[in-house]
């Protein structure tokens, strides 16, 4: 009796979990890059744009991964030798159809020898693509509001324009 109980335990519990897994089929959102805001955001005389790269699983509705976006060497920014925002993922939302998403998490704003900040609140929004074709937008959120590049000063926020794909590209599927 106790193994038949077991048997149909388990055939339950295969039931109840395969639509479930076929519906909960893991998104993945991965890209890695270059990207351009095609304008000079801070007026040295180059177009700006970053290196960036995130690779991001979502398992049944909770994200985890990584994001990174460098603005260093040929892609500098501010007159700052390096920016580099580079934080966990954990929040946010993906849609393979449309071909968006959206992640958060707490990141490390690096300034190289002008020090870093840790803990601070981003978000980026994603549109799948290769060159020409695939965008992101990050935003510092409580940070940074009115330097050089920032889209809506006063918000407390630093709200960079949305940056196209140069090379690389952003996956959502
Ligand atoms: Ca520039
Ligand atoms: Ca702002």
């Amino acid at each position: 009796m106790r193994r038949a109980l077991m048997v149909l335990a388990a055939v339950l519990v295969g039931v109840l979990a395969a639509p479930t897994a076929t519906a909960e089929r893991p998104m993945v959102v991965s890209g890695g890059g270059t990207g351009t805001f095609a304008a000079d955001l801070d007026g040295d005389g180059d177009v700006d744009g970053s290196h960036f790269g995130l690779g991001v699983v979502f398992n049944a509705g909770a994200p985890r991964g990584h994001f990174e976006c460098l603005m260093a060497g040929n892609a500098d920014i501010l007159g700052l030798p390096l920016m580099a925002v580079e934080g966990k993922v954990t929040g946010g939302s993906a849609n393979a159809v449309s071909g968006t998403a959206t992640v958060t998490g707490l990141a490390t704003v690096n300034l190289g020898s002008d020090g870093a900040f840790r803990g601070v609140l981003y978000e980026v929004r994603l549109w799948a693509g290769g060159p020409g074709a695939g965008q992101l937008q990050l935003t510092v959120i409580g940070a940074f509001d009115g330097v050089p590049g920032d889209t809506i000063p006063g918000n407390g926020n630093y709200d960079l324009p949305v940056e196209t794909v140069a090379t690389g590209q952003i996956r959502i599927h």
